[in-house]
């Protein structure tokens, strides 16, 4: 058994000027909706849909399961769709107006999606009760009015107003934040869904913007995400990428302490409650833990190495990391790096250390 891990942070720091919005007063109080998923049938809920005064609403949603939904992890790209309307390219839906795959303005790759007066859909699967949602958007112009979110399976929700700002969704009460969106830019939009808590966080271009925001109602998993745009200005839409796992490479850390926001939130009841030394229920400090990908609610959860024969063993793999494999014939002089891995299971072949009446194996988390 091995417990040693890896330090790792990554460091995104806030604009300068940048001042928090007073967003936890906003927050009700009392709980206000069913425990329940809110299970309408299809139709229904683009009823509602429809009724909005969208202009810019990005929305992930929960609406009953479609049999042709695409299971997570989920990325799009439009680079490899043909030109035209996106209406059945690789699971889209176009509810209404008009919503092309176009080459004039794309955020990476060759082609990205163009809104005018219309909305978009796309069905997604997961019971995972995390959802990380990115992608980037392309504005031109201050929308005339801004919507109002009707639809009673909404989990998330969030618009760009007529000043160009952000306003969120936490329960069903919209916050206007300090932030404002530019025009004739991309800008990158980061959600964590989470399902388990009934929270949702917000970060623009790798900086949180939100958190602690309660999902619009009570449900239990996501169904869809929906894209729309009333106006008939241009917006353009790329680089969507959806996870029920943690995104690699990625994290956004408010309080630089090495344990991304999610999880603070997560386990702790805020982005920045947790203490990184601070020693939990099995044993490791919270960074570690985290590091680890292991769950500080679970005192028995540990990075935790098991022979299975020879020199062969494995581990509990979690999701987003690798491991770095070391050895020494003995406990004295240190351990050597043999690889790194990305699977849950290695087997030593070296006959160099295979050879040695003894050795000593140790796995770190490599991020
Ligand atoms: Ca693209
Ligand atoms: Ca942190």
């Amino acid at each position: 058994m091995d417990r040693l891990i890896n330090r790792y942070k990554v460091h995104l720091m806030p604009p300068p000027g940048y001042q928090r919005p007073p967003l936890t007063c906003l927050v009700p109080t009392s709980k206000l909706y069913s425990n329940s998923p809110i299970k309408f049938p299809i139709l229904a809920a683009f009823y509602y849909l429809y009724r909005m005064k969208v202009i810019c609403l990005l929305a992930v949603m929960t609406l009953s399961l479609s049999a042709s939904a695409s299971q997570l992890p989920f990325s799009e790209t439009f680079d490899t769709l043909s030109s035209g309307p996106v209406a059945t390219q690789n699971g889209w839906t176009n509810l209404s107006g008009s919503a092309t795959v176009q080459s004039s303005v794309s955020a990476s790759g060759s082609q990205a999606l163009l809104i005018q007066t219309g909305m978009v859909t796309h069905a997604i699967s997961s019971s995972s009760t995390s959802v990380w949602t990115s992608f980037q958007v392309f504005i031109t112009a201050a929308p005339d009015t801004a919507p109002v979110v009707t639809n009673a399976n909404t989990s998330v929700a969030f618009f760009v107003n007529t000043n160009l700002h952000l306003v969120v969704y936490s329960n069903q009460t919209p916050v206007q934040l300090d932030i404002a969106v530019q025009t004739n830019m991309w800008t990158r939009f980061d959600v964590f869904c989470d399902y388990s808590n009934m929270k949702w966080i917000l970060s623009v271009n790798g900086t949180n913007v939100a958190d602690n925001l309660g999902l619009y109602s009570a449900g239990s998993r996501i169904d869809s995400l929906l894209i729309a745009n009333e106006s008939p200005d241009s917006v353009y839409f790329d680089e969507l990428a959806m996870l029920d796992t943690e995104p690699a490479g990625t994290i956004v850390d408010s309080d630089n302490d090495g344990m991304a926001d999610w999880w603070e939130q997560r386990y702790f009841g805020g982005v920045t409650n947790a203490a990184p030394n601070q020693t939990g229920t099995n044993g490791l400090t919270y960074l570690q833990t985290y590091l680890a990908g292991l769950n500080p609610e679970n005192a028995n959860d540990v990075l935790l190495l098991t022979k299975t024969s020879g020199h062969k063993f494995n581990w509990t793999r979690r999701p987003a990391r690798q491991y770095d494999i070391y050895w020494t014939s003995n406990l004295t002089s240190g351990f050597t790096y043999i690889q790194t891995a990305s699977t849950n299971e290695f087997e030593d072949t070296d006959a160099g250390r295979t050879g040695k009446s003894s050795g000593f194996y140790q796995i770190r988390v490599h991020r």
